[in-house]
């Protein structure tokens, strides 16, 4: 039996980088097959996808909402050349009435524990249309992921640069923040994987690092010991923030930290603290700020662009609110009516897809875009990732 796994196009933020990662989601699921099943992988952001592809089943990754309609089509067109498809990911475990009508099956939850059957009733001709698990496998029976997937030579580079390879290190977050998911994807409990499976899937990746952690401040002791084992391996580490400690933030840095992301919601002491504590240890910040929140009137939201360039950004994602499904931002979006549109293309966080509180959706439209270009007026964003990159050469 063979799998193609495909992690369908989406489109970039207006001023994003351009490049792509490779994704861990279809990785990772493809190291939940039994063992003798071939799989192959294709993302095609950045490589095209082949519809004459030699396989027994298309299993379509997909993370985020903006790749629905991109794997509707590409599931109704495997299809429509004979092949079985099957949904998996983020978006089919929100809502796994997507697969109805364009593939012959889904999977809801994590893939740990559900390949086995679905590859033995695929072989009987008896696929189910879903194979579900609501419960969270445990952090045993998460394997490595298949690394030797990705083309890293070939499709991941920029300017001839190896970019980082994405690596989970435990699942789950307790905290529940406005606009995340991740809270009730993973059901608020925080899982460790295996000290000696981290170590083998850490010497697997490049020497650049993402730690797609959902958060490394839910748990100091945790982080401390990863800190600990990525210690002598001559990586460099970017992560979501690491908590505000001086001596966490030291060892980080003896460890090869190289920047963290930092949420920006509105401008604060704390932020402007912990922004200045990072660059102190010598470790960058790229900001995620996020536009039109009900508390954002015109001039602040305006003024979130001021705020990121008084505390330092190395660089900027601009991004307006986006009321996801399974998130408190969606609830009350929902609850109050004013979800503008359910067009899943547009839900990138660069379209504004709710009515906001107070301004019109056009006129926070325009503050995103204004953001942008304000921030990168006088220093292009290319300077700022060169930047970041020579940092990331010169240790
Ligand atoms: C890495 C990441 C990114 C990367 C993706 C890079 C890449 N090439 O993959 C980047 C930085 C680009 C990104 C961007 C965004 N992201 Co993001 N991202 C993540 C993050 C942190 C990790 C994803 C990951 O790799 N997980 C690890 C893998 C192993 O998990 P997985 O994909 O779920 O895979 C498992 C199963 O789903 C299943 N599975 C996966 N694929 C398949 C396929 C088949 C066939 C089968 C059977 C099973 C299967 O098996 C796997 C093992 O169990 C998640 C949060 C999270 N913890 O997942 C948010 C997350 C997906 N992002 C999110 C969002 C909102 C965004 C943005 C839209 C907004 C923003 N500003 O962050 C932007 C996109 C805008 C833009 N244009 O950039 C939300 C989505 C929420 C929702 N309800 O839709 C999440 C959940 C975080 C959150 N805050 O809620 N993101
Ligand atoms: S934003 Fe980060 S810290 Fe907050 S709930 Fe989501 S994963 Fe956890």
């Amino acid at each position: 039996v063979k799998v193609h796994f495909i992690f369908p196009k989406w489109p970039k933020l207006e001023g994003q980088n351009p490049f792509d990662l490779p994704p861990l989601g279809p990785i990772q699921a493809a190291a939940c097959l039994p063992v003798g099943v071939e799989a192959s992988f294709t993302n095609e952001n950045v490589a095209p996808v082949d519809f004459d592809q030699p396989c027994d089943l298309v299993g379509l990754s997909v993370l985020l909402a903006c790749q629905i309609p991109r794997t509707v089509e590409l599931a109704d067109a495997f299809r429509s050349r004979g092949k079985k498809v099957v949904l998996g990911g983020i978006q089919p475990t929100i809502a796994p009435e997507m697969a109805k009508g364009h593939a012959d099956s889904v999977v809801v939850g994590e893939a740990e524990g559900l390949l086995a059957k679905l590859i033995t009733d695929l072989e009987h001709g008896r696929l189910a249309p879903r194979y579900d698990r609501r419960d969270l496998p445990a952090p045993e029976e998460i394997p490595v992921p298949r690394r030797d997937l990705h083309d890293k030579a070939r499709h991941y580079t920029y300017r001839g640069w190896e970019l980082v390879d994405l690596i989970q290190t435990s699942r789950g977050c307790r905290f529940n923040c406005y606009p995340c998911s991740e809270n009730r994807l993973k059901h608020g409990i925080h899982r460790i994987l295996p000290h000696e499976r981290v170590i083998e899937d850490i010497d697997r990746c490049s020497r650049r690092l993402y730690i797609t952690d959902d958060s490394l401040e839910q748990d100091k002791e945790y982080t401390r010991r990863l800190i600990g084992s990525l210690k002598g391996k001559g990586k460099r580490i970017v992560s979501h923030s690491l908590p505000p400690d001086p001596e966490i933030l030291t060892l980080a840095r003896e460890a090869g930290w190289w920047y963290v992301y930092l949420a920006v919601l509105r401008p604060s002491e704390n932020l402007r603290r912990r922004a200045k504590m990072y660059h102190e240890h010598g470790i960058k910040v790229q900001g995620t700020i996020m536009l039109g929140l009900d508390e954002h009137s015109e001039e602040d939201a305006l003024g979130l662009v001021d705020f990121s360039k008084e505390i330092g950004l190395d660089l900027a994602e601009f991004t307006v609110l986006t009321p996801f499904p399974y998130c408190r931002a969606g609830d009350q979006m929902e609850a109050e009516g004013r979800i503008l549109t359910r067009d899943w293309s547009k839900y990138n966080a660069g379209n504004v897809v709710f009515q906001p509180k107070q301004m019109s959706p056009e006129r926070l439209q325009e503050i995103y875009h204004e953001a942008w270009s304000s921030y990168y007026r006088d220093e292009p964003q290319a300077l700022h990732m060169s930047r970041l990159l020579m940092d990331a050469a010169g240790s």
